[in-house]
């Protein structure tokens, strides 16, 4: 099925495994990590919550992704040309391009609210950079997020810049400068989180957040929790967004999927935890809400910088990195819309502009709940999405049903579907028949059992 004749579409392939790595890293770390995973971390209670999205991307996670670069690489198309190319070589229906639809359509939708909250991380660096965290007080700190929420004019013009930052490189072609820019990128945002973390060890909390991370108490977890912590492996992975998929089209065939899959999963995982390392213990040692939402780091992190020797240098260069490390994975949040459009003849400038443009508009209802819109919850006559904005709605429809729908089909297809020995000729031997026995049964069975706590 390696199909690359598609009209005018001539996808270079990654130069090597390293840069494949340094793509798919660039991808899934990003605001999930750094921003998402505290804030959720705090609002389901800890411990227990953390352990459950370690298991999540363990046992659902990291088979999936494995899945879905092998899919990527054997279609080598966008996902749903993908999707449905590779279902017609097994004899099956076309109509498997649907997961792709599904992917592509959750990757845009999350694509118009994270080009919003990576637009937060801008001001930021002009605020750092001018020394006003310099001994910022916990209250201040929040009035300052605050006031750049109830402000749509600044969010906007932070989404817009942000946006246009995504659509210039993809337009240009993602292969060309993400392999150059994530490589330096990666590695220094892993030392500012250490730094980070270090300070975290003198605020005298260390131990409290090492015990609200680490130790699970189960009296603290519900139904949602799991689902929410599982939502979470997917988005903070890229998985069931055609990210992967995209980028697997890329992938040359000599490198091991496996070992690739392991090695992106576990550098996701350990900026994950270093952030929530670095965060609980000054939420702790200021009295602030581990529960408090999106806005924790935000609120957080400038009273941490704000009382460091160098503050004002380390925050300008965290909200920098931080910003960097959104980009690389919108870019690839846009990549399977744009090779879609490009498969259907559009050129790759049209298709990054359109497609960016409709993302940033979309957006724009992200930006207004957040203030005018901040009491307008639309499907507020289901129990489920009471006091629910339009962005929190984007965010639970696309992290709690579309991701985790979308890799059951994904595991269902290349578990039932899909002859094993198409899918051994990708993945080689060793880890094969574990991976095989992992999609064909964990994987849809843990889905539908949380699908159905969550539902009934
Ligand atoms: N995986 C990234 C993150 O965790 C993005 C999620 C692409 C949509 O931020």
């Amino acid at each position: 099925v390696q199909g690359k004749e598609s009209a005018g579409v001539t996808p270079a392939l990654w130069s090597s495994r390293f840069v494949f790595i340094m793509a798919a890293v660039g991808s899934a770390v990003g605001l999930g990590n750094i921003w998402k995973f505290p804030y959720i971390t705090g609002q389901n209670g800890g411990g227990a919550f953390v352990l459950v999205y370690l298991i999540c991307i363990a046992i659902i996670g990291i088979p999936i992704m494995m899945s879905e670069v092998m899919l990527g690489r054997r279609g080598g198309k966008s996902p749903i040309g993908t999707m449905g190319a590779v279902a017609a070589a097994e004899g099956r229906s076309r109509n498997w391009a649907g997961v792709g639809i599904m992917a592509t359509l959750a990757a845009f939708l999350i694509l118009s609210f994270y080009s919003v909250i990576a637009g937060w991380t801008m001001p930021y660096i002009v605020e750092a950079a001018k020394g006003g965290f310099a001994g910022i007080a916990a209250e201040d700190s929040g009035a300052m997020f605050g006031g750049l929420l109830a402000s749509p004019g600044q969010l906007l013009l932070w989404h817009s810049v942000f946006m246009g930052l995504t659509v210039l490189v993809s337009a240009g072609g993602v292969k060309h400068g993400l392999e150059r820019a994530v490589s330096w990128l990666m590695p220094a945002l892993f030392v500012l989180l250490l730094i980070l973390v270090g300070y975290a060890m003198t605020t005298g909390h260390f131990g409290e957040a090492l015990v609200f991370l680490f130790r699970p108490d189960f009296s603290s977890l519900t139904a949602e929790s799991i689902l929410v912590a599982l939502g979470h492996a997917f988005f903070t992975l890229s998985l069931a967004s055609g990210a992967m998929m995209a980028y697997g089209a890329y992938l040359k065939k000599d490198v091991s999927i496996a070992r690739t899959s392991f090695t992106v999963a576990i550098m996701d995982v350990c900026v994950a935890l270093l952030a929530g390392l670095a965060i609980f213990p000054v939420v702790f040692a200021h009295g602030l809400q581990p529960g408090e939402g999106p806005g924790l780091i935000f609120v957080t992190l400038p009273v941490a910088f704000g009382q460091m020797p160098g503050g004002g240098f380390f925050a300008t260069l965290f909200f920098v990195l931080l910003l960097f490390a959104a980009w690389t994975s919108s870019i690839s949040m846009l990549e399977s819309l744009v090779r879609f459009l490009e498969e259907k003849g559009v050129g790759r400038v049209k298709a990054a502009v359109g497609g960016g443009l409709a993302a940033w508009l979309v957006g724009i209802t992200t930006v207004l709940s957040l203030n005018l819109w901040s009491d307008f919850a639309p499907l507020a006559m289901f129990e489920r999405f009471e006091g629910k904005t339009l962005f929190d709605i984007y965010d639970y429809l696309t992290a709690n049903i579309m991701m985790p729908l979308g890799a059951l089909l994904t595991a269902i297809f290349v578990g039932w579907v899909m002859k094993p020995e198409h899918s051994a000729a990708e993945l080689g031997g060793q880890w094969h028949a574990l991976w095989h026995a992992v999609v064909r049964y964990v994987t849809p069975i843990g889905v539908l059992v949380i699908f159905y706590f969550n539902l009934f």
